[in-house]
C-alpha cells in the first residue's frame, strides 16, 4: 500500500490522535513526507485536527471516491482487492475491458467521478454525471463455465442491495461527524428502508430505478478470460434528464439523506465477496435465491415478457438456482432466461 493510503488508513483506524512520530516509524518516512501527504489530503477535502504533542485526527471526510479513500477502508481478503480511479472517463466498463486485455489482475475495481459515455444494456446509454453517483466496474477472472457467468450479475445485485441497506440503515450521512470516516452500520435496513430488485439486476427504491448493471465478458468455448461487472448507482443525484425522470431516482431523493459514496463502495466489496465466495463453491445461486426472491419486486405481479418475436403476460414467481425467472401462465410454469428477453411491469417501469 502506498504512503498516502497508509496514512489515511492509520488515522482512520485509530480512535484518537495518531502522532506524526508513529506515522513516520510505521511507514519508514520523514516527518516532512508525512506533512506533505497530509497537506495533499487537506486539498482533497479531508479536514484535520492537528494538535502538537498529540498528532493528527480527521474530523471530516469528503464525499470522494479516489483510490486512496476506498483502499484505506478496504478490508483484506475480499474479491475486490484494489482500485483504479479516473476523475473522468468514457466508461469504466470500457476501461476495465481494456485493462483486462492488457493483463490487469482479477479483483481490480475501476471507478470514476464522471462518465462521458456511460453504457447501459443493448446499446442504451447510462447517465453518469459528476459528483453524485457511483460509476464503477469490477474485473474478475472466475474459473467457471462461460454459460454460468450471467449469474454473476445476480450475485452483484444482492451485494449492492445489502450494501445500500447497510449504509442507509446506519443513517449517518455524508457528514460522518464521528470522525471514523466510515458510517457503515451493522444491520441491514435498520432505518426500515429496504431495496427491491427488478429482475434480473435493477435495484429499486420507491418503485424507481436507483442502480443498473451491465456485465460483459470475454470467453472461449469452455473458459472465461474475464468478466467485467459494471454498476451505476444514483446516490446523491437530485435531477434527472426528462427522458428518465419518471423511472429513475436516487438514494438521496428516496431516503432524504445524502450518503458518502465510498462507504457504499466498501460495503459492496464486503457483501459481494460473501455471495461470490458462496457462488464459486456451488456454481449456482442456491445460497442466495431465497433472499433474492424476498427482495424481488416482480414476485406475484403480472409482468410483460418481451421476446424478439412478440410478447406475453405472465405472473412472476421468483428465480431458480440458475437465476432464470420462473413465470406462471394458464397454470403452466415457464423459465425466462436473462439476456434473452426483457421484463416490464404492466403499468410502468415495475
Ligand atoms: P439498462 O439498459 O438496464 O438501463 C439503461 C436505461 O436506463 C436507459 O435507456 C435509460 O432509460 C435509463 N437510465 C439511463 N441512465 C440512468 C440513470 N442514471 N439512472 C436510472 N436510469 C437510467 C443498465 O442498463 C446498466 C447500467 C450500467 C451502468 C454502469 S456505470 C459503470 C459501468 N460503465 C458503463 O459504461 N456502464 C456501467
Amino acid at each position: 500500500m502506498d504512503i498516502k493510503t497508509s496514512i489515511l488508513r492509520m488515522i482512520r483506524q485509530s480512535s484518537g490522535y495518531v502522532s506524526g512520530q508513529s506515522l513516520c516509524e510505521a511507514l519508514g518516512v520523514s516527518r516532512t513526507a508525512v506533512w506533505k501527504y497530509v497537506n495533499q489530503l487537506k486539498e482533497e477535502g479531508y479536514e484535520f485536527d492537528a494538535v502538537s504533542n498529540k498528532g493528527y485526527r480527521i474530523v471530516k471526510y469528503p464525499d470522494i471516491i479516489t483510490r486512496e479513500e476506498i483502499e484505506s477502508m478496504l478490508p483484506e481478503g475480499l474479491a475486490v482487492t484494489n482500485v483504479v480511479y479516473y476523475h473522468e472517463t468514457d466508461s469504466t466498463n470500457t476501461r476495465a475491458k481494456q485493462a483486462a486485455e492488457d493483463g490487469e489482475k482479477s479483483g481490480t475495481l475501476f471507478i470514476t467521478e464522471c462518465q462521458t459515455g456511460g453504457r447501459g444494456r443493448r446499446g442504451r446509454t447510462w447517465e453518469s454525471p459528476a459528483g453524485s453517483g457511483i460509476w464503477m466496474s469490477l474485473l474478475l477472472r472466475p474459473e467457471i463455465k462461460p454459460f454460468d457467468a450471467s449469474m454473476l450479475t445476480i450475485v452483484a445485485a444482492m451485494g449492492m442491495k445489502d450494501a445500500i441497506e447497510e449504509i442507509i440503515g446506519a443513517g449517518d450521512g455524508a457528514g460522518d461527524e464521528d470522525g471514523a470516516g466510515n458510517s457503515a452500520g451493522d444491520g441491514a435496513g435498520k432505518g426500515g428502508i429496504h431495496c427491491k430488485i427488478k429482475w434480473p439486476n435493477d435495484i429499486v427504491l420507491g418503485d424507481r430505478k436507483i442502480c443498473g448493471m451491465l456485465t460483459e465478458m470475454s470467453a472461449e468455448t469452455d473458459w472465461i478470460n474475464y468478466v467485467v461487472i459494471g454498476i451505476g448507482v444514483n446516490v446523491n443525484t437530485t435531477e434527472f434528464d426528462d427522458s428518465i425522470k419518471d423511472t429513475a431516482s436516487s438514494i438521496l431523493l428516496q431516503t432524504g439523506s445524502s450518503v458518502k459514496r465510498s462507504d457504499i463502495v466498501v460495503a459492496f466489496a464486503k457483501h459481494f465477496s460473501k455471495y461470490y465466495d458462496e457462488f464459486l463453491k456451488k456454481c449456482n445461486l442456491s445460497g442466495l435465491a431465497d433472499d433474492y426472491n424476498k427482495a424481488l419486486i416482480n414476485v406475484g405481479r403480472d409482468v410483460k415478457i418481451v421476446e424478439r418475436d412478440g410478447s406475453f403476460v405472465a405472473k412472476a414467481v421468483g428465480i431458480d438456482e440458475t437465476g432464470s425467472l420462473i413465470v406462471e401462465k394458464d397454470g403452466n410454469t415457464q423459465r425466462i432466461v436473462a439476456g434473452e428477453v426483457s421484463v416490464r411491469g404492466l403499468y410502468g417501469y415495475v
